[in-house]
C-alpha cells in the first residue's frame, strides 16, 4: 500500500476526530442488505410476450398454457382468420403477477420490424415466446435478435408439429419415419437462429392439440423452473446498479469506521508488550471481523441462504472466493495467529506512523500505537478481501440467473 492510499482509508479528518474522540465508539451499520429484498421475487411482475406471425397459433397456445379451452370462458379468441389484433393480457393462473400478452400477428410479407416492435412496445415485455409453424423464417430471425439485442430471453415454440406429421404421412407413407422429420424441423429452427446469431437457442415443438406428444411436458417443465429465474433475471437487470453500489456504499461505510474499532481494540494495549494485544482485544477484533462478513452476507448462513435462493449449489458461490479468511470461521485462534504475521507487522508500523503525523498520542503509547496499527491493518484488509469476495459472489448469481 502506497502512502496515497493510506491517505484515503485513513483521511485527514479521521486523524483529528481520532484526536478528539479516544474512547469507543459503535460503528453503525449501514447499507440494507440486498439478500433480503432479493427473496421476495413474487411480488415482481413479469410480462411474457406470446409473438410470431400471424395465425401461427399463438392464441391458441396461450390458452393451452393456461390449461383452457378455445371456446372457454377468459380464452383467448382463436380462427382462421386474423383474430388478435391489439396487444391483450391474460394472467398466468397459477403464478400470481405472470401476464402472457397476446400480441397481434406479423404480417410475414409486409413485415417492418421496427414498426411491429414499436407498435406492440416490446420493451415492456421482459421475455418471449415467438411461435412459428410451417417453415421457419426471416422474420423469426428479426425477431429473436431484437429480443437479443435488448438483453432479453426467449423460447422459440414450433407449433402445429402434428399438421407437419400429417403432411408428411400423406405425402410419403411407405418411408414416413417421424423422430427423424422432428430432427430435421428442430435442426431447420435451431440452425436458422443460430444463423442469425443467436448463441443457444431454445427451441420446442408442439402441437397444441396434443399436447401430450413431442416437447409440450419438457417446455412446461422448463417454464415452470425457469419462470423464477426469468423473474430474477427482471429484477437482476434493475439490480447491477443497485447492488454493485450498495456494496460500495457499505464498504466505505465500514472503512471509515475502522479507525475507530482499532482504537477501540488497541486502547487497553498500553501495555510494554509491544504489538501483541490482550487476549480481551482479540475478542473484539473477533467480532467486528464476524459483523463484516455478516454485513457482506459471506458467513456461511447467508451464503447457504443465497444459493438455495438461486436454486445453486452452494460450493459454486464458494468457488468464486478468492480470500480463504473470508470462507473461514473466525475464531480467537484464527485472529491471533493473523495478528503475528510478518506481513501484518510491517503494515502495522506504517500505519501507526503515518497516524502519529497527526495524532502524536499515538507515538508516545508504543504499544498502543503498535497495536492500533495492526488491528487497522487487520480489519482494513480483510474488510476489503470480504467486500470483494462479495462483489464476486453476487457477480456469479447473477452470471448464472441471465444465462438461463
Ligand atoms: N393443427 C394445428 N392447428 C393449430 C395449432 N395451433 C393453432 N392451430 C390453429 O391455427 C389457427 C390459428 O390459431 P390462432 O391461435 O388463432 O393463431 P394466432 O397466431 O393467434 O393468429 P392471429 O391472432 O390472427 O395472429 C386456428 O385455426 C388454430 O386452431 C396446432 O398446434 N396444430
Ligand atoms: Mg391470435
Amino acid at each position: 500500500m502506497d502512502p496515497k492510499e493510506l491517505h484515503s482509508v485513513l483521511p485527514h479528518n479521521a486523524l483529528q476526530e481520532m484526536k478528539l474522540a479516544f474512547e469507543h465508539q459503535d460503528f453503525v451499520a449501514a447499507a440494507e442488505n440486498i439478500k433480503r429484498s432479493l427473496v421476495s421475487l413474487d411480488d415482481i411482475p413479469l410480462n411474457v410476450a406470446v409473438t410470431g406471425e400471424s395465425g401461427s397459433g399463438k392464441s391458441t397456445f396461450i390458452n393451452v398454457l393456461r390449461g383452457l379451452g378455445d371456446e372457454e370462458e377468459g380464452a383467448a379468441k382463436t380462427g382462421v382468420v386474423e383474430t388478435t389484433v391489439v396487444a391483450t393480457p391474460y394472467f398466468h393462473p397459477r403464478h400470481r403477477n405472470v401476464v402472457y400478452w397476446d400480441l397481434p400477428g406479423i404480417e410475414t410479407a409486409s413485415f417492418k420490424p421496427s414498426e411491429y416492435l414499436e407498435l406492440v412496445k416490446f420493451h415492456q415485455f421482459d421475455f418471449f415466446f415467438i411461435i412459428g409453424s410451417e417453415r421457419f423464417r426471416n422474420c423469426h430471425i428479426e425477431l429473436a435478435q431484437a429480443i437479443n439485442a435488448m438483453g432479453k430471453k426467449f423460447y422459440f415454440v414450433r407449433t402445429k408439429i402434428d399438421a407437419d406429421l400429417n403432411a408428411s404421412r400423406r405425402l410419403n407413407p411407405r418411408n414416413y419415419n417421424e423422430e427423424q422429420i422432428l430432427t430435421q424441423i428442430r435442426e431447420n429452427c435451431i440452425k436458422g437462429l443460430f444463423a442469425g446469431g443467436i448463441l443457444c437457442p431454445r427451441v420446442f415443438l408442439l402441437s397444441s392439440f396434443e399436447l401430450e406428444k413431442y416437447d409440450f411436458c419438457l417446455m412446461q417443465t422448463t417454464l415452470e423452473r425457469e419462470l423464477p429465474s426469468h423473474k430474477r433475471h427482471v429484477f437482476l437487470l434493475s439490480l447491477p446498479n443497485i447492488y454493485t453500489q450498495a456494496l460500495k456504499m457499505k464498504s466505505e461505510a465500514f472503512k471509515n469506521q475502522i479507525w475507530k474499532h482499532a482504537l477501540a481494540s488497541a486502547a487497553k494495549a498500553a501495555l510494554p508488550i509491544p504489538g501483541l494485544l490482550p487476549g480481551s482485544d482479540i475478542d473484539y477484533l473477533v467480532k467486528v471481523m464476524k459483523e463484516y462478513k455478516g454485513a457482506f452476507g459471506m458467513d456461511q448462513t447467508s451464503l447457504a441462504h443465497l444459493a438455495q435462493t438461486f436454486d445453486k449449489d452452494i460450493s459454486e458461490l464458494r468457488s468464486v472466493v478468492r480470500s480463504q479468511l473470508t470462507l473461514q470461521e473466525i475464531t480467537w485462534e484464527l485472529v491471533e495467529s493473523l495478528l503475528k504475521r510478518r506481513e501484518l507487522t510491517a503494515a502495522a508500523l506504517m500505519v501507526t506512523q503515518y497516524a502519529a503525523g497527526t495524532v502524536p498520542m499515538l507515538g508516545s503509547v508504543a504499544a498502543g500505537g503498535v497495536a492500533f496499527g495492526t488491528a487497522f491493518w487487520l480489519l482494513y484488509s480483510f474488510l476489503t478481501d470480504v467486500a470483494e469476495d462479495a462483489g464476486r459472489v453476487l457477480s456469479k448469481v447473477l452470471e448464472n440467473t441471465c444465462q438461463y
